[in-house]
């Protein structure tokens, strides 16, 4: 191998303590996060936004792609995107997140998208809402779930199958599940699901299928691999654990000062330094954000929340006294839910919302 810093995973899936595999070093380069000073905007551009694609993007012709609304419904719809611009249309600020986020952090490190803390973004995302397209095909008594499925294709843990998961009833009946066409005013890009994505607010990413061409009312439980056997809270190889949904509270501060390259150590002058960060929740409002000045918690001021799926802004004056520092950041949502400041741990790296940590030198 040409790469001899980097080993090679034996297995895929299995926690490691050794040093990054080439496999994750491949993931990385695909699927980048968002810069965490793109924590300054309400919303993020397109090409900060951070990305996660498991297989290929797939070259889909608008020209040709229909979205099929099928199976157990009385009135099957076949939709070009032109029918779907012309239906009531939604635009909304949605912040996403990796249920991934955090997962390289962990100690011993899940084997999968080495995600540190920006696997995360805002966007303004414009669609029409689910629930009436699934009322006028009119979903069958027995109806149990609707199958999400994109059109991008590959093989995980040895099953080959689209990328695809469902949503019971009451989930996809929510007003605010959309399916959406544009981002920040654009048409949707190629690596965020041209021409059409499901966008589930509230829940971690994997739930908004990319590329989406059909839609399938099913009257049994989806056990597809990403729906399956993905996306669980395990403490093992080995099941049962509960289904990953909804985003758990995090913040994120904009690391202050400037940055050393290679280590992105932060160096900061001495004096008062403006602390700004954001902070979201998939479990309700964001009511408390506090910073951590070398173990010392500090309530930060909260602004008014961007809306009902986003994030909020905060912000902390910290003055700087010369020497080390440590500067944390935990919030916590009207559910009660607070981060952890130690690490949870779970077999797939999933919802590692433990509190930022940023080593800063002030000078
Ligand atoms: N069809 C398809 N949809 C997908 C994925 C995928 O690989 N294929 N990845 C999911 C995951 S795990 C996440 S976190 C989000 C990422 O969305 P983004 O790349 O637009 O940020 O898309 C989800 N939808
Ligand atoms: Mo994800």
């Amino acid at each position: 191998m040409s790469t001899p810093n980097i080993e090679r995973a034996s297995t895929s899936g299995q926690p490691t303590q050794g040093p990054l595999t080439h496999e994750e070093l491949q993931l990385a380069g695909r699927n980048h996060s968002m810069p965490l000073e793109a924590l300054h905007d309400d919303i993020t551009p397109a090409g900060l936004h951070y990305l996660l694609i498991h297989f290929d993007i797939p070259h889909v012709s608008p020209d040709t792609w229909r979205l099929r609304l099928g199976g157990a419904v009385t009135h099957p719809l076949e939709l070009g995107l032109e029918d779907l611009k012309s239906r009531p249309a939604l635009t909304m600020p949605v912040t996403l997140e990796c249920a991934g986020n955090g997962r390289a952090l962990l100690q011993p490190r899940p084997l999968s998208q080495p995600w540190t803390t920006g696997a995360v973004g805002t966007a303004e995302w414009t669609g029409t809402p689910l629930a009436p397209l699934l009322e006028e095909a009119g979903l069958a008594r027995d109806a149990v779930e609707l199958v999400f499925t994109g059109a991008d294709r590959g093989i995980q843990g040895g099953v080959e199958e689209p990328y695809a998961r469902s949503l019971s009833i009451d989930e996809a009946m929510h007003p605010e599940v959309m399916l959406v066409y544009a981002m920040n005013g654009q048409p949707l890009p190629l690596q965020h699901g041209f021409p059409l994505r499901l966008l589930v607010p509230g829940w971690y990413g994997m739930a908004s299928v990319k590329w989406l061409t059909s839609i399938e009312a099913v009257t049994s439980r989806f056990t597809g691999y990403q729906q399956a056997v993905a996306y669980h809270y395990l403490q093992g190889p080995d099941g049962p654990g509960l289904p990953v949904s909804h985003i758990r509270v995090r913040s994120l501060m904009v690391p202050p000062g400037i940055p050393d390259f290679f280590t992105r150590r932060r160096m900061v002058d001495a004096g008062p330094v403006m602390l700004r960060g954001r902070a979201w929740s998939g479990h309700g409002e964001v009511e408390r954000v506090e910073v951590g000045i070398d173990g010392e918690w500090m309530p930060a001021q909260l602004d008014a929340p961007l809306g009902d799926f986003a994030w909020r802004a905060w912000s902390l004056v910290w003055v700087a006294t010369p020497g080390e520092h440590v500067l944390r950041c935990r919030a916590m949502d009207s559910s009660g839910a607070l981060q952890p400041t130690e690490q949870v741990w779970n077999y797939q790296g999933i919802g590692n919302n433990m509190a930022q940590r940023v080593e800063v030198t002030v000078r």
